[in-house]
């Protein structure tokens, strides 16, 4: 059986077996789900594709954010395939890796755009896709990072966009609420992904993280996997509009 045994669900952000994403996949098929993966182009199928074969995962076919027909695409898969929804975890986000560094006060208009269009806009139109197919309520859980609190070096206008993001999570959780739909988020302390690889002194990030936190360890994909079970169960069904950190605490000192 398992915690998550009869539940549907489309994870979103899958790069490679190091992603937040996979963490979260491989965490609801232990538990008993049945999950859907996209891939993000011809240069990730073939990673995902292996992934989704040892998940027992339905390839729902590949997804730009940035293109609404790619996620039209999407969704009409699953409705095809599945008929209905029971959770999406969103885990995507993108910024220029060059204003990933140095200040804030730099970043360009372009950059500042297509950072809120991948990272914040995308659950939103995200969520207005998937609430159709909820029939039966659901559960939505984006990734968000500390830096949407307070002021991490390096993470500049992607800190700007997870701040975003969050007060996202309280307005879809507001609309969607009627439904019996939740929307959550998790804020995880930093792990070493290929986009965490693009901000600049992350090895010095992750020490900082190790030798300051309360736990004095960094996380893991498979500590956010299983806190994301919660959320995407029934265990989590009179919660909504929250971020919750999984950051072996680090938020209570930093
Ligand atoms: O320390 C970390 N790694 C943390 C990550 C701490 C706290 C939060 N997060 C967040 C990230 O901001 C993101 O929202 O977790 C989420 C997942 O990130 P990840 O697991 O760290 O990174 P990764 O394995 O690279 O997955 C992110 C993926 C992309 O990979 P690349 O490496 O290409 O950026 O997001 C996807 C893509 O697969 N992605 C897109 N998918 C569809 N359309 C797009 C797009 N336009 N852009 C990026």
């Amino acid at each position: 059986q398992g915690l998550m045994a009869g539940k549907r669900g489309l994870i979103l952000g899958v790069a490679n077996n190091r992603s937040i994403a996979y963490g979260i996949a491989k965490a609801c098929v232990d538990h008993g789900a049945e999950i859907a993966l996209t891939y993000q182009g011809e240069a990730f199928k073939k990673r995902v594709e292996p992934l989704a074969a040892e998940l027992n995962a339905h390839v729902a076919g590949h997804c730009d954010v940035t293109d609404p027909e790619s996620l039209d695409a999407v969704f009409a898969d699953i409705a095809r395939h599945w008929g209905k929804l029971d959770f999406l975890v969103h885990a995507i986000a993108f910024s220029d890796k060059d204003e990933l560094t140095g200040r804030y006060v730099e970043t360009t208009r372009d950059n500042f755009l297509r950072t809120m269009d991948i990272s914040v806009y995308s659950f939103t139109t995200i969520a207005k896709r998937a609430e159709p197919l909820m029939t039966d309520g659901g559960s939505l859980l984006t990734l968000t990072y500390y830096g949407a609190e307070k002021v991490m070096p390096h993470y500049n206008v992607m800190g700007v966009a997870k701040a975003a993001l969050e007060a996202s999570v309280r307005y879809l959780a507001v609309d969607l609420g009627a439904k019996k739909i939740r929307v959550n988020a998790i804020s995880a302390g930093p792990i070493k992904t290929l986009a965490a690889s693009g901000i600049g002194d992350f090895r010095y990030i992750l020490k900082w993280n190790e030798y300051n936190s309360p736990l004095k360890q960094t996380v893991t994909q498979e500590e956010v996997g299983d806190s994301g079970v919660y959320f995407l169960s029934d265990l989590s069904r009179g919660v909504t509009g929250e971020v919750h950190h999984v950051d072996s605490g680090y938020h209570v000192v930093g």
